[in-house]
């Protein structure tokens, strides 16, 4: 009798935005040896048929893989810089709309708002700003579209910023609003990091609308999309807020 032998792994179907988030974790490399839908129902212990289930599953892989790259971050390891010769010009606009849409940010009623965890929530002027200690970095930034570029960005470090407002920097997480839809956040080391500011400048003038007038936030150590611009409010808190891109399924970590 051919009894057929009974398969220690079901095949399952996976929607194909489900695959493509389970390609996407597979391709992080502490699973570059890829792990088999099988493994995976092992590891979860649910059998992976319903959507929503295998949705949580991949989820909850991601932001385990998030808080392992958090631990391995040192948040003083320095991104490369570069000489004015090797800047990229001119340099590649990119949001997740047309240059036409570029939002129009209007400065004599821009202030930026301060809100959660810190001790003054005064909004800020650009001229309040720039009375800060500045710092420039050359850096390249390199987005998960497939190019990269470098640029010179000037402004006030994060880090000197969260402590003018008296943020609880034990808190976990810095979150950024943009004038436009977006939005972005850092885990509190990346946001300490000496090279990540709130940028003011892009070479030697104000930053164009381009790229984000009048204020954005550079990250060297992160992907271009945890760089946003337009920004119009900073929050510190305990809850991870995600991202634009992040809630789509981007690595809310991606960086160094
Ligand atoms: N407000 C806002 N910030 C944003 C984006 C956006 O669409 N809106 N796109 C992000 C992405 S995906 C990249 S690669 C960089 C591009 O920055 P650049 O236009 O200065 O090259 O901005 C990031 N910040
Ligand atoms: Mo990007």
């Amino acid at each position: 009798m051919n009894e057929p032998k009974k398969r220690a792994v079901q095949r399952i179907r996976l929607e194909p935005a489900q695959q493509l988030q389970l390609e996407s974790i597979q391709r992080r490399h502490f699973l570059r040896g890829g792990l088999t839908v099988g493994a995976m129902a092992m590891l979860s212990g649910c059998n992976l048929q319903d959507g929503d289930q295998v949705d949580k599953v991949l989820w909850a892989m991601s932001r385990w893989n998030d808080r392992v790259q958090a631990w391995l971050f040192s948040g003083q390891k320095l991104a490369p810089t570069f000489s004015k010769a090797q800047m990229t010009t001119p340099f590649p606009f990119n949001a997740f709309y047309g240059e036409d849409d570029i939002p129009e940010v209007d400065l004599s009623s821009y202030s930026l708002a301060v809100s959660g965890l810190v001790r003054d929530k005064a909004p800020w002027t650009l001229e309040g700003l720039r009375k800060l200690p500045q710092r420039t970095d050359i850096t390249r930034l390199i987005c998960v579209e497939g190019w990269s570029a470098i640029g010179q960005w000037g402004g006030v470090p994060l880090k000197t910023f969260l402590e003018h407002v008296g943020a609880d920097i034990t808190a976990k997480y810095v979150g950024f609003k943009c004038a436009d839809r977006y939005y972005s956040s850092l885990d509190m080391p990346t946001a300490l990091h000496p090279q990540t500011l709130l940028a003011l400048d892009y070479g030697e003038v104000a930053l164009p609308p381009e790229y984000g007038y009048p204020l954005r936030i550079r990250v060297p150590t992160k992907l271009g999309f945890k760089n946003p611009k337009h920004v119009v409010e900073v929050f510190v808190g305990n809850n991870n807020p995600g991202g634009y891109w992040e809630d789509q399924g981007y690595n809310w970590f991606s960086g160094i």
